[in-house]
């Protein structure tokens, strides 16, 4: 059987090597962080120095760092090397305020790339394969870092970025991809296009893998894609501020991401007490960097919540494994006093084969109470049904979201093809109470 591991070593270490690994990488992670003025400040007022790091028991004397630090610190309050030994930065959109920078020496440009890599052979792609970027490239961390990847695991990489869908689908007919990098909404946008363009992505394409991330999205979603393109749809998680894509990673056994130990040591912790959480129990994911050098970052707390799957997987990696990302902590909408994650709309409608693949939570107030709607957009199938059929459609999927939220939404259907959908992170929710935010 053909080898499925990129790094044998690393990747079949047992958890007792993964363990004294991570023990020695995190007493060097406190030295080098030490370096950088916001944790030479923090590690002096709080008597940390790096000799006291003894084992992975001690990690938890080590403040957590959140994001409003690193907004703090901008623009170089995190940097631990001197500016000459950056060589690239990445930096959050920061719609509101300052931006949050990541910075990258050249060693942490090899550690990031080389990860991808290894987290695109682990799903399957070879030298053989045409693999097409569809995400955006720039300050956005999903362009660059799957392109470096994929290009030093030997695949011909397409560089096509994001958007311009005739042109996507035309190259994945011209140049026979295989594996495409898109972002999960817009893949279920795409279809559209592929549909107008009278071409079947299952039938009448290459494709094999489609590697999905950067926005929640539930199982219902990549069963949904995995019929229309009749790929694998990889799951991929990771944020801009632990490098960007490739933190954790799906293999072939769908059974949870692997986050990959070797690189940061992953915690679950209760998002209001701080206190770890044993697998299982779903909580904030709080990583600690091991391997950077620009920018070492302790005890980040992402807001994304997860679990980490009890057990070993069966693939034969002690790295231990994700659950789906349920949402951030600050996704959560209290509704009529009740809290309420979209991705739990999400996971109702699309088992619904009749709906489409876009929806949308409005939120507003009526009178004194809070109101939600919930539009969806009508399959083409849906559209040729009868009014009857719609209502008795609209009472089931109403009584299937009083089921999973406990009260009762407003459910409208509307056009294909009539809600926001773009080719970046899909809008979800719009807030309109008073104080709320979209
Ligand atoms: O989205 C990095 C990335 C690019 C990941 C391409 C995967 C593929 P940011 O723009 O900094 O970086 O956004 C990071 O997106 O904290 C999560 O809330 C969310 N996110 C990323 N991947 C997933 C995923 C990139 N697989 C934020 N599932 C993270 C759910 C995800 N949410």
């Amino acid at each position: 059987m053909e080898d499925r591991f990129w790094d044998r070593k690393i990747e079949l270490l047992p958890r007792e090597g993964l363990e004294a690994l991570q023990t020695e990488r995190l007493r060097e992670t406190v030295q080098k962080a030490g370096r950088a003025p916001f944790y030479r400040k923090a590690f002096s007022q709080q008597g940390i120095t790096p000799e006291q790091i003894k084992g992975l028991d001690d990690l938890r004397r080590l403040p957590f760092t959140t994001k409003q630090d690193l907004r703090s610190g901008f623009p170089d309050g995190f940097l631990a090397v001197d500016r000459s030994d950056v060589v690239r930065m990445h930096a959050s959109s920061g719609t509101t305020g300052r931006p949050i920078v990541v910075y990258h020496s050249r060693g942490d440009i090899r550690q990031w790339t080389d990860r991808v890599a290894r987290c695109l052979y682990m799903a399957g792609v070879r030298r053989s394969d045409v693999f097409q970027n569809m995400m955006g490239y720039g300050l956005f961390t999903g362009g660059l870092g799957l392109h470096y990847g994929a290009e030093t695991l030997g695949a011909m990489v397409i560089p096509m970025g994001a958007g311009n869908s005739r042109r996507q689908v035309r190259f994945i007919q011209q140049f026979g991809t295989t594996v495409a990098h898109i972002i999960p909404s817009y893949s279920l946008k795409l279809l559209e296009t592929f549909d107008a363009m009278g071409i079947d992505p299952k039938k009448d394409t290459r494709l094999r893998i489609l590697v999905v991330g950067a926005e929640p999205h539930s199982e219902e979603v990549r069963n949904r894609i995995e019929e229309a393109y009749g790929v694998f749809a990889v799951n991929c998680y990771g944020l801009s501020e632990m490098s960007g894509p490739g933190v954790a990673f799906e293999c072939p056994r769908k059974n949870g991401l692997h986050a990959w130990e070797d690189s940061y040591i992953l915690e679950i912790v209760d998002p209001d007490t701080l206190e770890p959480l044993p697998d299982g129990e779903t909580g904030e994911i709080v990583l600690t960097t091991l391997r950077r050098e620009a920018m070492p970052l302790i005890r980040y707390r992402t807001r994304d919540l997860a679990m980490a799957h009890p057990g070993t997987c069966s693939c034969g990696r002690a790295h231990r494994r994700l659950s789906r990302i349920k949402g951030r902590t600050d996704d959560m909408l209290i509704i009529k006093g009740v809290n309420v994650y979209p991705i739990q709309v999400e996971q109702v409608l699309m088992v619904f084969e009749e709906v489409g693949n876009n929806y949308l939570i409005l939120l507003d107030r009526e009178g004194p109470a809070d109101r939600m709607t919930v539009r969806i957009e009508m399959s083409p199938e849906m559209r040729s049904r009868g009014r009857g059929e719609l209502e008795a459609l609209r009472k089931k999927i109403i009584h299937s979201l009083r089921g999973e939220i406990l009260f009762t939404p407003k459910v409208d259907f509307v056009e294909p093809g009539t809600l926001p959908a773009g080719e970046g992170k899909a809008l979800r929710v719009i807030d309109n109470r008073p104080g709320g935010e979209t």
